[in-house]
């Protein structure tokens, strides 16, 4: 058992080399990467094709996808609109940077705006694995719970910006709205938070101006 610690973290710094290149290759291209990351279901398919419907008159935008097997969610994002190009893990449970610099190789970033990838539907395993984006969403969904920040800590801790959706469903749905925004604080204070529902839209528009708004900084860091 003390000798896997060791190999787990030669693992993962050799994933943080691969990253480190992906993240120079996305701003060397001036494109910003979005590493939305989730429950199975929680919505981060419905909640990109809502992104590039609206935002792809004014960016130019493409979509990784990682799904351990089917090509559904790709398909559904360059149906919306975008640059699409699925991985298949074949069972692992995240997506890794070697992943991500392969479907990247597949893309011309020179002619995208934004990326984003969308990872292995999993609270546990993308958490350790940096791809090289520049920011990572975590997309939590009213019907999983609220306890899902003080069961999931890794995953919460580690995020840039908090979506939580499908709101329609909370006079359906037992979620301590309070309770679960109180878990979150503790491990991430004053994460930027979005609630919305990718059923009605509401709530929509403070997220879009906040992926408009991360372009616009990451464009002035990156000219
Ligand atoms: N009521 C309600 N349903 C939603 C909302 N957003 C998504 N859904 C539904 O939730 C289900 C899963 O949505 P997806 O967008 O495919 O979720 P996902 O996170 O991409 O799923 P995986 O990629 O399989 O992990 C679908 O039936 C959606 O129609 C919402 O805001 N409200
Ligand atoms: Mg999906």
């Amino acid at each position: 058992m003390k000798e896997r610690i060791p190999i787990v973290e030669k693992i993962l710094s050799a994933n943080d080399h691969i990253a480190a290149q992906n993240k120079s290759a996305l701003d060397s291209a001036g494109v910003l990467g979005l590493n939305f990351m989730a429950s199975p279901g929680a919505g981060k398919t419905s909640l990109i094709e809502h992104t590039i419907k609206k935002l792809k008159d004014r960016l130019k935008l493409a979509v990784v996808d990682g799904d351990v097997a089917t090509s559904i969610d790709a398909d559904r994002a360059a149906a919306a609109g975008a640059q699409s190009v699925q991985i298949n893990t074949g069972g692992e449970c995240h997506l890794d940077a070697i992943m991500l610099q392969g479907a990247l190789s597949e893309l011309h970033l020179e002619e995208i705006d934004l990326l984003i990838v969308e990872n292995v539907g999993n609270l546990i395993c993308p958490a350790s694995f940096k791809l090289g984006t520049h920011k990572s969403v975590l997309i939590a969904s009213v019907p999983e719970g609220d306890d899902k920040p003080y069961k999931y800590p890794g995953m919460y801790r580690g995020v840039e910006a908090l979506v939580i959706n499908k709101i329609d469903l909370l006079p359906y749905v037992e979620f301590d709205m309070e309770y679960f925004r109180q878990g979150v604080e503790i491990l991430n204070p004053g994460l930027v938070t979005f609630p919305l529902s990718c059923r009605t839209d509401e709530g929509l528009d403070a997220y879009l101006a906040w992926v408009e708004t991360e372009m616009e900084a990451h464009r002035r860091v990156v000219q």
